[in-house]
């Protein structure tokens, strides 16, 4: 079975129980994860704040700080939440420690699933493979912009759904009818994202390639877990 919610903040106590939880920020938090850790990075720590991310990067002196707010690099961080920075010269060896605005926050809210995996559109089919193969059922949680339910992740998680192929919760029949509608309409999965308010507003920053490289599925193999007790982020 999969189930799916709009929104972390939609999760109730128990539905993440037994199960395991896919996290899905496609612009860009977990796109860029999948590309840190493909270019080689030692492992991704995902930080919920700000402050906190500073503080766990000063006690790892080779770690690269990682994220956004409102788009960009906070001050004194060295890299932002683009997956196109992530090249192996910049990447290889190296801890990322990052933290964006809703897609780590996301992550630390699935904590208590049995699993947390991370999901893009860009590693659909490694992703479903490693869900086939522990045959749990699944949840999968859209981080969402600021609060508010986005069109890019109810895409990437409605284009997951379908290819699965379990048998879905009435929310996630939603959302990959949604998915398969709005691709539809707009001629194309990255057309639908472009239409997106997020993708808007990352086209106004100057990040109009994240939007293309986000949109294409299956180009990469990654496929990322978050283990809770160690608070990192390692390939399957
Ligand atoms: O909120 C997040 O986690 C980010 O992915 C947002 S942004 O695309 O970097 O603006």
């Amino acid at each position: 079975m999969v189930d799916c919610v709009a929104l972390p903040d939609h999760l109730s106590p128990s539905q993440l129980d037994g199960k395991i939880a896919v996290v899905i920020d496609i612009l860009r938090a977990t796109t860029t994860i999948v590309e840190m850790l493909t270019h080689g990075a030692s492992c991704v720590v995902p930080v919920a704040s700000v402050d906190g991310a500073r503080i766990i990067a000063q006690d790892r002196p080779d770690a690269l700080l990682c994220g956004e707010r409102s788009g960009t690099p906070p001050e004194g961080f060295h890299c932002g939440n683009s997956p196109l920075e992530y090249t192996p010269d910049r990447v290889a060896g190296k801890a990322c420690v990052i933290s964006t605005t809703n897609g780590t926050r996301a992550l630390h809210m699935c904590d208590h699933a049995h699993r947390v995996l991370i999901g893009s559109i860009t590693n659909i089919q490694g992703l479903c493979a490693v869900l086939a193969d522990d045959a749990r059922d699944v949840a999968l949680v859209c981080s969402g912009t600021d609060g508010q339910v986005s069109l890019e992740d109810c895409i990437g998680a409605g284009l997951i759904i379908e290819q699965l192929g379990y048998s879905a919760t009435d929310n996630a029949a939603l959302l990959m009818h949604a998915a398969r509608g709005a691709i539809e309409r707009f001629g194309g999965v990255r057309y639908a994202i472009e239409s997106s308010f997020h993708a808007k507003r990352l086209i106004d920053l100057g990040f109009g390639d994240d939007i293309a490289f986000a949109s294409q599925p299956d180009t990469r193999s990654m496929v990322p877990e978050f283990d809770p007790a160690i608070g990192e982020i390692h390939p399957v």
